[in-house]
């Protein structure tokens, strides 16, 4: 199946579009390889768009949702321990602001149940969740989950079913799907009149600030700022009533909707807006000049590895995250550059990396050897992972840091 080429917005669908970075093709970044089944992959155009009526940053050229959720999809959320706490503190905020026992919670995208065991056994819960190897590991802990793209009929049926939500969770998901007036009209369909729509995504502000340019992929189809989901919203006759920025993946945030009602907005929604507008995330020139700054980053990370390379010293890679797969691609590693990648998912041991085909393998492996060089792909979890490592670097292994600013440590 080919990719479809859109030339309207994904939110005003204005046609407007302005081509503002281009990273050239690649192989979806979650599908991973089995080494006996190695084959041509398919690549597909990682372009981004700024639309200049409504703000959305947005890619335009859309993988089909199934080449990119099955039944071998390789991200688990549990499979970071850093994420497990924050949805843990999640869900007691949830829980203390807006819901009392025996509450009904919805969460579309659920993946391995890594937010909704957190509600049980308080609450009832229900996870909307197509990879279906993924949502099985959610159900064997007793987390009832529905293997099925979210859409407004699926919401009527759970309506008829389970009966409406209090509160409807749905993180870094909300940007991966082409068609969002499908998901507003369902949640709407969904939820109580007095319920609550929450949503986190990774944050276009921190995407810009701390040149994150590797968590531009296929399935990330929108790169969020408040204003043009308020654009969504309101077209729902449905409105952002709070916002918060939150650090996950290197900066989130984390949007609150409702049905629309005479209740004041928090103010933080307008200081967040303002805050976007100061760092001109409405005008296209702000992104404009992304493109050159990401390739000075590529050159400087493929000469420090290909020199140390050069100089006889091993390099490896530590995580094999969604957003390694553009870095590694970007960047034309291969398994000649990092000789292996270590990865905590059991799903990815044992398999290459898609495009690249570096092999991913337990990190246990550090227990016992010591690369010269480890470059860090999953940066955002630095602090535990540098932590965590503390034997093999004492070893004298060192950290190669790629975002936000190429370092050594
Ligand atoms: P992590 C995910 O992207 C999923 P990814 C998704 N693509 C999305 O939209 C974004 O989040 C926002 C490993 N690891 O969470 C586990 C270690 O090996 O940064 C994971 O494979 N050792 C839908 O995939 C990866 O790193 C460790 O100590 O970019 C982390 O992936 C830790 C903590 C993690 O998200
Ligand atoms: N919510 C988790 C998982 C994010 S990964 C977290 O924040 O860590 C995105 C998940 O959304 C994947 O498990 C994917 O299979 C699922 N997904 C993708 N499209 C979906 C859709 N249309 N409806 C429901 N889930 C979807
Ligand atoms: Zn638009």
């Amino acid at each position: 199946m080919g990719h479809t080429h859109k030339d309207t917005c994904r939110i005003c669908k204005g046609s407007d579009l302005v081509r503002v970075l281009s990273l050239g093709e690649h192989p979806p970044v979650d599908n991973f390889v089995a080494p006996d089944a190695v084959g041509e992959e398919k690549r597909y155009p990682l372009d981004v768009y700024f639309c200049r009526a409504c703000s959305l940053v947005q890619l335009v050229d859309v993988v089909p949702p199934t080449e990119l959720f099955h039944n071998a999809y390789a991200y688990f959320s549990s499979a970071s321990v850093p994420l497990v706490r924050h949805f843990e503190s999640y869900a007691k905020q949830i829980k203390e602001k807006y819901l009392s026992p025996g509450d009904f919670v919805v969460d579309i995208g659920s993946n391995d149940g890594v937010l909704l065991q957190f509600f049980l056994p308080e609450h009832r819960v229900l996870g909307i969740e197509p990879s279906s190897n993924v949502a099985e590991v959610a159900r064997e802990q007793g987390i009832e989950t529905l293997i099925e793209f979210f859409d407004e009929k699926l919401a009527q049926r759970i309506v008829e079913t389970h009966g409406k939500a209090k509160v409807i969770t749905a993180n870094n998901v909300f940007a991966h799907i082409d068609d969002l007036d499908e998901i507003v009209r369902g949640v709407k369909t969904l939820l109580t009149d007095d319920g609550v729509f929450v949503s986190e995504s990774h944050y276009l502000l921190d995407l810009v600030e701390h040149m994150e340019f590797d968590t531009i992929y296929h399935e990330h189809l929108c790169y969020y700022t408040v204003k043009p989901l308020q654009h969504l919203f309101n077209r729902f006759d449905m409105e952002v009533f709070d916002v918060e920025r939150v650090a996950q993946h290197g900066g989130s945030i984390r949007v609150f909707a409702r049905k629309r009602s005479t209740e004041p907005l928090s103010p933080r929604v307008k200081e967040l807006l303002d805050l976007e507008e100061k760092n001109g995330l409405y005008t296209p020139d702000t992104f404009l000049g992304l493109e050159e700054r990401v390739k000075g980053v590529r050159e400087k990370l493929v000469s420090m590895v290909r020199e140390l390379r050069h100089e006889g010293k091993k390099v490896i890679g530590y995580g094999a995250p969604a957003k390694s797969g553009t870095l590694l691609n970007y960047c034309g590693f291969t398994a000649d550059d990092l000789s292996y990648i270590t990865d905590t998912t059991p799903h990815k041991v044992g398999k290459l990396t898609p495009g690249s085909h570096i092999p991913v393998v337990s990190p246990d492996i550090l227990k016992t050897e010591t690369p010269d060089y480890i470059l860090l792909l999953s940066w955002n979890y630095r602090d535990f992972i540098l932590e965590k490592e503390k034997d093999v670097r004492a070893r004298g292994a060192k950290f190669i840091i790629p975002v936000p600013k190429v370092e050594i440590v």
